[in-house]
């Protein structure tokens, strides 16, 4: 049975571009999302969220007529489930446990538009088992149809988990061009889950079983997690050891088996930061590297507001007759990573809010890609331009590597620097 009618439920940041990937391919797509100004951004041909290249496919499959966002689940032959999974709120200390309340309402949302030989599949990334606990959900609300967990490879709807793994920043290019991990509830929805993600994907679809599928994306960003921690870990040791962490990554990067990554300010983003608790939760005695990466990467942020801290007393004690109120920071970058506007989780801005909080004067903040501060942050905080920055900081705090303050050659003399990216070093 082809696929006429494809619903993405969760129109964000993954949800919509997978939506106009689907309408380019001339597909009838129904975008869902309870977010009303979403839908109706959207359905203006615009978009909501930042992601290049995106505003154009929208544009064109909305005007054409292939793309069109509600609020309300509307039949379709498959379902795509592109809702947020975050964990749950937790005591210091405490292993965090994933919030499954969005998948479960969207679960409930689709369900009574649901008919025999519709398709479901769940790209949220999630805690293994989360799928089977969709499939319960979906059984629950309609025991006229039967699911693979009883049906088997004769189920009325079929249920598959199919994570989505593009880079911010990359996706319309990455959710073409990535291979794609398939774990069906049964062969049967494997392969038509493959039938499905072959509309637009040019890369592999490689099948497993839905347990694989999720535990391999939790893989993927867990491996990455622990990898950014041992370089953390790196930049801690050597400035206690004196020694410049770039320049030691990049000598050992040239033996033909060592490909070390960069330490920062932290790990930031919804994805690396959150998913290995998901594995951490559902096996806390055995999952102790997983863990400590974690703890390592989250510690990073106190870290370099410590070092800026040490930096004003330095600063203080080379300039007897100022006062801390006399001393500018700048903070440069406040995105979770370089040349993009998504400040969610970001370890600058938790660091540039720590700074901007306890210091006695104005901190400066230039962050490139946004264009207001965001509300959250100190009252005591402005935003400026990078020149005008340079010429009123004593105290530089460099915390994203964007492309434009790589691109400044020269640091007045005097500027003390604090370098978590080490593009000044
Ligand atoms: N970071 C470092 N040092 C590095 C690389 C990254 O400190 O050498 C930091 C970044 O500055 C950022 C954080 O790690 O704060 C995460 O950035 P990222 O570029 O590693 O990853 P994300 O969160 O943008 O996207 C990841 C990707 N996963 C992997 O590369 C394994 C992406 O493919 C996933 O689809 C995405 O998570 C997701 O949605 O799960």
């Amino acid at each position: 049975m082809s696929f006429e009618t494809v619903s993405v439920i969760g129109l964000g940041y993954i949800g919509l571009p997978t939506a106009a990937m689907f309408a380019s391919r001339k597909k009838k797509v129904i975008g869902v999302d309870v977010n009303q100004n979403a839908v109706d951004t959207i359905n203006r041909g615009e978009i909501h969220i930042v992601e290049p290249d995106l505003d154009m496919i929208v544009h064109a499959a909305v005007t054409e007529g292939y793309l069109k966002a509600v609020t309300t689940p509307e039949p379709a032959d498959a379902f795509l489930i592109a809702v947020p999974t975050p964990f749950k709120e937790c005591a210091e200390g405490e292993i965090p446990e994933p919030d499954l309340r969005f998948i479960e309402a969207a679960s409930k949302a689709i369900a009574p538009v649901l008919k025999k030989g519709d398709l479901v599949i769940l790209e949220s990334t999630s805690p293994v088992g989360a799928t089977e606990q969709m499939a319960e959900w979906l059984a629950e609300a309609r025991s006229d149809l039967s699911f693979p967990q009883i049906g088997g490879e004769n189920a009325d709807v079929n249920v598959a988990h199919c994570p989505e793994r593009v880079l911010p920043g990359h996706v319309v290019r990455e959710l073409v061009e990535n291979d794609r991990v398939i774990g069906g509830m049964s062969t049967r929805c494997s392969q038509r889950s493959v039938e499905l993600y072959k509309t637009f994907v040019l890369g592999d679809c490689v099948i497993t079983n839905a347990r694989t599928a999720e535990m391999a994306k939790l893989t993927e960003n867990s491996c990455r997690d622990v990898q950014i921690a041992f370089a953390n870990e790196l930049s801690i040791i050597c400035d206690k050891l004196d020694i410049n962490v770039w320049e030691l990554i990049s000598l050992a990067n040239r033996h033909p088996r060592i490909n070390i990554l960069q330490p920062g300010p932290g790990v930031g983003g919804h994805c690396i930061a959150v998913d290995p608790w998901f594995i951490v939760s559902k096996a806390p005695d055995e999952a102790k590297l997983i863990h400590t990466a974690r703890l390592v990467n989250d510690a990073k942020p106190a870290w370099v507001t410590n070092k800026v801290k040490l930096a004003v007393a330095d600063f203080l004690q080379n300039n007897p007759t100022k006062t801390a109120k006399d001393v500018r920071i700048t903070c440069f970058g406040l995105a979770f990573k370089p040349d993009i506007d998504d400040l969610r989780e970001s370890p600058a801005l938790a660091i540039g809010q720590e700074i901007a909080s306890s210091h006695p004067a104005v901190v400066n903040f230039v962050e490139p890609n946004i264009l207001t501060m965001p509300e959250n942050i100190s009252n005591n905080a402005r935003l400026l331009q990078i020149d005008d920055a340079i010429t009123k900081t004593d105290i530089a705090v460099m915390l994203v590597d964007h492309k434009e303050f790589k691109a400044i050659k020269e640091l007045p003399k005097t500027m003390v620097v604090v370098d978590s990216k080490g593009i000044w070093k």
